[in-house]
């Protein structure tokens, strides 16, 4: 689906295990997503490209919803913030994810060379297919009851755990190479 601009859209997606995939933002629009009941829903951004995720998303759920970023056709290199309740891809969107249960969250990037910076994350389980480029990832924080995995993919790619005074001992960091 596409957003109007300045418009303020909303999507009850109804009971049931929903789909649903937002492929447009506009730059001056709110796209609000309640995915309701559903333990099965799945929330898309993006079909292989961010470019057109321009506005601010927010999305509600009450007993789980996973969550896929797809950028990984885009070409384009991005930066990426992740903190608690919030993904911020920068000249480009926000995800604000404060009201929502997260089953797992999975961001794809694209095969320009990306940074992440991770500052906190959900309970849930939180994935970052960094890209098939040269990829930097700084982890600053993870949170209680939540798991993240790292795969570099192909390239020259680091990561750096700096998080010294954030407790992990109820957090997984796993890193992983193909
Ligand atoms: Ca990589």
């Amino acid at each position: 689906m596409a957003s109007l601009a300045g418009i303020a859209t909303r999507i009850n997606a109804g009971n049931g295990n929903d789909l649903v995939t937002v492929l447009a933002v506009d730059s001056l629009a709110t796209l609000t997503i309640d995915l309701q009941i559903g333990a099965g829903d799945l929330l898309k951004l993006g079909d292989g490209s961010l470019t057109n995720l321009l506005g601010d998303i927010r999305v509600i759920d009450a007993d789980g919803v996973g969550i896929a970023i797809d950028d990984t056709a885009s070409g384009i290199a991005r930066r990426v913030t992740l903190d608690a309740n919030v993904v911020t891809y920068s000249d480009l969107f926000s995800l604000d994810d404060s009201v929502a249960t997260l089953s797992s969250l999975t961001l794809s990037g694209s095969n320009a060379g990306n940074s992440y910076l991770v500052i906190a994350t959900k309970p849930g389980v939180t994935t970052l297919n960094t890209g098939l480029g040269d990829d930097t990832t700084v982890v600053t924080g993870t949170s209680a009851m939540s798991a993240l995995t790292i795969q570099g993919q192909h390239g020259t790619d680091s990561v750096t755990l700096s998080g010294g005074d954030r407790s992990s001992e109820h957090s997984r960091v796993g890193l992983h190479r193909e």
